[in-house]
């Protein structure tokens, strides 16, 4: 194959303070080296393209992106900071995240992770409120939050699904929150649910003397979703869910402006996440997707769980916890590159998908005090009901964090008995 991409490799560069770095991973194409396939990213995701042309010049030569590190399948390119323009997430996913994943050249590219330069990261708002915001708004300060989603999926009515909210905030949940694909079908509308659902959270919270709150699901066409919120806040709600990647980083960054108002806590699922990051050779890491969610401004962040019904792996789950709730990140293997967040707020690591009341101890071993645990099924699958499944819940963190194990603990606690003779207990 003839060299198409020239002067994109500079091994040995060291980039500049406001450079974006990002690693990827690369398999090139039959007959094409790592360093040309390598060059070819670098060209098309910055300033090249497939041939020279009459209309370049030296001045813009030098705006293009460098390849500096080539380590077997693994490389790093550093970008100009005058690429970019500040505040513009689809912007910069149309550069890096963009034409290179289908080049002939690469056989496969997956888009690992990015080190951000403080001046576009400082570009985005970053969470309004974060984990310190969130445990003051709800007055926990030191145990992991615990909620559940309204199941089944999809089918309850307005009334109905309040009730199960009820309930679930009743036997001790602090938070509900609606499944993703339930938005404002025929069968529940989002006001009337709104309405309903925060009646009973209110009734919830004086039987209780606990802060309760509703994770109402606003996606949808973004001057829709933006009326839905003011709605909710207009309601006396404090929460909204969004699906981050199927409303787009456009519409979510138009939230987030809104959120500057509202002050609203975000929260966002990730469905179809899988497309991009289930392959590991090819795609978008969800290291990245979580970069990205945290500078526009996400409260809370879906990190999977390790021990649930979803494919991933420990390492993996723990990585992403770390990326999004802390200050600093140290490089990681060929995964992950140094962060610095500026003192942008901590992301609140949500973990769900196929949890339960067993699952409780090996998940906080892992990840520690500093997540929500979330159980759909977890929680209404409970032999008893909606509400002895959330009392579950809250017992199996009680015991973890009393030192005790589940079924030591479950000897006094009867819903937690039976929901570790259903499903199991894990140490
Ligand atoms: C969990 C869940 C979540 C997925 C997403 C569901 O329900 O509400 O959407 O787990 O997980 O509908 O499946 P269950 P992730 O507790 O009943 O499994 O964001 O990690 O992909
Ligand atoms: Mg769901």
């Amino acid at each position: 194959m003839v060299k198409k991409y020239r002067g994109y490799l500079q091994l040995g560069y060291k980039p500049a303070k406001d450079d974006l770095v990002m690693l990827y991973k690369i398999k090139p194409a039959k007959g094409v080296s790592i360093e040309q396939a390598a060059e070819a990213v670098a060209a098309e995701s910055s300033i090249g393209t497939w041939t020279e042309v009459a209309t370049m010049s030296p001045k813009i030569k030098k705006m293009g992106a460098k390849v500096f590190d080539v380590d077997g399948h693994f490389v790093k390119i550093a970008y100009p900071l005058e690429l970019f323009e500040p505040g513009n997430m689809p912007q910069i996913w149309s550069s890096v995240a963009g034409n290179i994943f289908n080049m002939k050249d690469v056989e496969f590219l997956r888009l690992e992770d990015a080190h951000w330069p403080e001046k576009l990261a400082k570009s985005f708002y970053g969470p309004k409120f974060g984990i310190p915001g969130i445990r003051k708004l709800l007055k926990i300060p030191y145990r992991p939050l615990c909620g559940t989603i309204v199941k089944p999926k999809l089918g309850l009515n307005e009334k109905e699904h309040a009730e199960v909210a009820y309930e679930a905030w009743s036997g001790g949940l602090d938070i509900v929150k609606d499944d993703e694909n339930l938005t404002s079908q025929p069968f529940n509308k989002f006001q009337k649910r709104v309405v309903e659902t925060l009646k009973l959270r209110d009734k919830a919270e004086k039987e209780t003397g606990e802060k309760k709150m509703y994770m109402a699901n606003v996606t949808a066409e973004t001057s829709e979703m933006l009326k839905r919120a003011k709605f909710i806040k207009a309601q006396g709600g404090e929460y909204a869910m969004v699906d981050i990647l199927t409303v787009g980083w456009s519409a979510l960054q138009s939230l987030r402006k809104e959120n500057e108002d509202l002050k609203l806590v975000l929260h966002a699922h990730r469905a179809m996440h899988g497309a991009l990051t289930r392959n590991k050779e090819h795609g978008i890491s969800m290291m990245f997707i979580a970069d990205t969610a945290r500078l526009i401004g996400v409260d809370q962040l879906h990190i999977g769980t390790a021990v649930g019904k979803m494919e991933e792996s420990k390492e993996e789950v723990m990585m992403i916890g770390e990326e999004i709730e802390q200050g600093f990140v140290k490089e990681k293997g060929h995964h992950r590159l140094q962060e610095n967040w500026h003192g942008m707020k901590p992301v609140f690591a949500v973990c769900s998908g196929g949890l339960h009341p067993g699952l409780i101890p090996p998940l906080m071993r892992m990840l520690g005090n500093d997540i929500i645990v979330q159980g759909g099924g977890g929680v209404h699958g409970h032999p008893q009901g909606t509400k002895a499944g959330a009392r579950a819940m809250r017992q199996a963190i009680d015991a973890v964090l009393a030192g005790s194990t589940l079924r030591e603990w479950a000897k006094n606690h009867y819903e937690l008995k039976q929901a570790i003779d259903k499903w199991g207990a894990y140490r």
